[in-house]
């Protein structure tokens, strides 16, 4: 029996081995998939650097495939009757450099164009890399005001919710048959409406991705929109704020934060520690307000900043809507103030929300209307579902990454998803992080922040806990646009980078650190005091210890404080802590709380 087993086994060895490894044939796979729903239109070998995107050039060679999908408004379903035409890309490294990775890149914005570029930096590192258009040309982007595509019922299901559920089938298909195997892993990476994308596919897609990395996610884009129109209407007119007004807000406000942190780097690594109160810029008597070289903000400024930093509220309820921008993120919000409400707000309430081209978003009512974007807007665009246990389940991961100072994104949104997830799911949260980026703009840099590192290594972080279930405890980030080498290390919320020692620009020089968070007290079973040559019994519930033990030589007078902490309903924590009064800071430690020991 044995025998035939490796019989077996060797037989199934030489058949994975072939002594004449055939070279995958790119040309044929513009025959591959034979659903009248898809079409390929090119299949083609590309050698090493004859692909340049932005200045990157493909270092491997690769077999470019390119195609479409019809689909309708059927959701996800591909449909050759369907009047909804999906273009996709797809590049295959050299079978020798393929890692075993399938990598689906997202979109940004309005989408409308492949993002061919982040393709070629994935593809350089041996993944085979897809990408689409989220299922609707450029040209149905219009021209800023007017944006076709919203009116098309499909094209908006598509744009976040659906088009990589129907584009990642296709191509991942072409990636099995190309290598002769369908890929180890398959990951999604996408930022912006790409992150809003990735908790779709998380939510409505459980079943495609290991691994999901969602940056800056919009996944509240019906009401990221309505961050946008408050944060606009409230710096019009005498409100207004220019570049130097802003960075002069911001300037003032790291000199107040800076060295919360230990180190003065011109970063605030969390400002919620930050109180700085912008009312000390308001200009006094004598002082003249200047939009140039600014010392002092108007009152009108002043309360625009707050009404910035409050968030957008319901003038019903005072509930929030969405949240507000963070301090020392004033250098990034010029386009909030200008352009945000008017490229994105205004036609998605004008064709989605209200249907009437002639609505005006500047008498929006901040109730009633906020309910029609509710009913009309969220159902097609939003992934909000803190439950999302089928994904966790099949042992899948999902990484975000967020700059406090998102020019588009409020930093605090991804935390209080990630909070209401935790909530929801309890110790089956442990599938997701949420990176916070000091400084960070919207997935990559805020240029007024240009020593800040704006890559981020997520894949570094994602594979490994993918593929070996090692949870990163912090991720890397590197190439600052201004040129010189800092690197900086990032921390997996709630726990920020802390300085150890060394060159302030180096990301060895930090390690992450959690808050110690505080035990309730109604975790704590009991706790009594021990003085000096006493004994106490120890816990004797491990067999192997044989029962209980005395500890007889007590040398210190200590408060012993006993938690017994319920895991699940067979398995319980037990955990104490042993608080001596010779503590050299004694008064202060004895104000407090109990802490986490083991
Ligand atoms: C890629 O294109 C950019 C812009 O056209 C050019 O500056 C760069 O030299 C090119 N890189 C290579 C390796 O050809
Ligand atoms: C195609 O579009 C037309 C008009 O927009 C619509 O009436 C029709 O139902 C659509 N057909 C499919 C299969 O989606
Ligand atoms: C990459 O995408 C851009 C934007 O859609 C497009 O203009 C360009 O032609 C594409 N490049 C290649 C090599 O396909
Ligand atoms: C900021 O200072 C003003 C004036 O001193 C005060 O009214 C306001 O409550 C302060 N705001 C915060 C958030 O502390
Ligand atoms: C960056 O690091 C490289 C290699 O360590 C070094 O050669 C180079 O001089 C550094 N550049 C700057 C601007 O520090
Ligand atoms: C205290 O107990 C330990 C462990 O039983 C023993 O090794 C040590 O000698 C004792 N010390 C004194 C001062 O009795
Ligand atoms: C825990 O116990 C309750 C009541 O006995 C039971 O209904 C529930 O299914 C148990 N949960 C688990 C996870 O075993
Ligand atoms: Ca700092």
């Amino acid at each position: 029996m044995e025998l035939l087993i490796l019989a077996q086994l060797f037989l199934a060895w030489a058949l994975a081995s072939p002594t004449h490894p055939t070279k995958p044939d790119c040309a044929e796979l513009a025959n591959a998939w034979t659903n009248p729903a898809v079409d390929i239109s090119q299949a083609i070998e590309v050698p090493p650097n004859s692909l340049n995107i932005s200045s990157i050039v493909n270092e491997v060679s690769l077999c470019w495939v390119r195609g479409t999908i019809k689909y309708s408004a059927k959701n996800d379903k591909l449909d050759a009757s369907g009047n909804n035409t999906l273009t996709w890309e797809l590049f295959l490294p050299d079978s020798a450099k393929y890692n075993g990775r399938y990598l689906m890149i997202g979109d940004g914005g309005f989408a409308g164009t492949i993002e061919n570029n982040t393709m070629l930096t994935y593809l350089n590192l041996g993944y085979a890399v897809a990408g689409s258009d989220a299922g609707h040309s450029e040209a149905a982007n219009g021209d800023g005001t007017d944006v076709p595509f919203l009116r098309n019922s499909a094209e908006l299901q598509a744009w976040i919710h659906n088009s990589v559920a129907i584009a990642t089938p296709v191509t991942q298909s072409l990636v099995a048959k190309y290598y002769s195997q369908h890929p180890d892993f398959s990951y999604y990476w996408g930022c912006s409406t790409g992150g809003a994308q990735g908790y779709a596919l998380a939510q409505y897609h459980p079943e495609l991705f290991d691994g999901i990395y969602a940056g800056s996610p919009g996944n509240w884009y019906s009401h990221l929109i309505l961050s946008f129109l408050w944060n606009g209407l409230h710096t019009t007119g005498k409100a207004y704020m220019s570049q130097q007004v802003l960075s002069f807000v911001t300037k003032n406000v790291i000199e107040a934060c800076d060295e919360l942190d230990g180190v003065k780097d011109g970063l605030i690594e969390n400002p919620l520690r930050c109180s700085f109160n912008v009312t000390s810029l308001q200009c006094k008597f004598g002082q003249t307000p200047d939009d140039n070289e600014p010392t002092c903000l108007t009152a009108d400024q002043i309360k625009a900043l707050q009404e910035i930093y409050a968030g957008p509220k319901d003038i019903r309820t005072g509930k929030e809507i969405y949240p507000g921008f963070s301090l020392g993120s004033e250098n990034g919000l010029l386009g909030q103030e200008l352009i945000l409400y008017l490229d994105y707000t205004g036609p998605i309430l004008r064709e989605v929300a209200f249907k009437d081209s002639s609505f005006n978003i500047f008498q929006f009512n901040w109730g009633s209307d906020v309910d029609a974007v509710n009913q009309k807007v969220s159902p097609f665009i939003d992934a909000l579902s803190s439950d999302l246990s089928r994904f966790q389940q099949r042992g899948s991961k999902i990484i975000t990454t967020q700059g406090w100072s998102d020019q588009y994104n409020a930093a605090l949104w991804p935390l209080q998803h990630l909070q209401e997830i935790q909530r929801t799911m309890k110790s089956q949260s442990d599938f997701i992080e949420v990176f916070m980026v000091p400084g960070g703009g919207h997935c990559g840099s805020n240029p007024s922040y240009p020593h800040v590192p704006a890559v981020y290594h997520v894949l570094e972080a994602l594979v490994p806990w993918v593929e070996k279930g090692i949870k990163p405890s912090d991720m890397l980030s590197s190439e600052s646009p201004d040129g010189t080498n800092t690197t900086r290390k990032l921390c997996p919320w709630p726990a920020t980078a802390k300085f150890v020692a060394g060159n302030i620009d180096n990301w060895n020089s930090y390690t992450c650190v959690y808050p110690q968070t505080p035990i309730p007290a109604s975790q704590i079973a009991y706790s009594s005091y021990h003085e000096y040559g006493t004994s106490i019994p120890l816990p004797g519930t491990v067999d192997s210890c044989g029962g209980r033990q005395l500890i007889t030589n007590i040398t210190a007078n200590f408060c012993r404080v006993v938690l017994d902490t319920t895991i699940s309903n067979s398995s319980s924590e037990h955990i104490e802590s042993w608080l001596p009064d010779t503590w050299s800071d004694r008064a202060s430690y004895r104000k407090r709380r109990y802490w986490r020991m083991y």
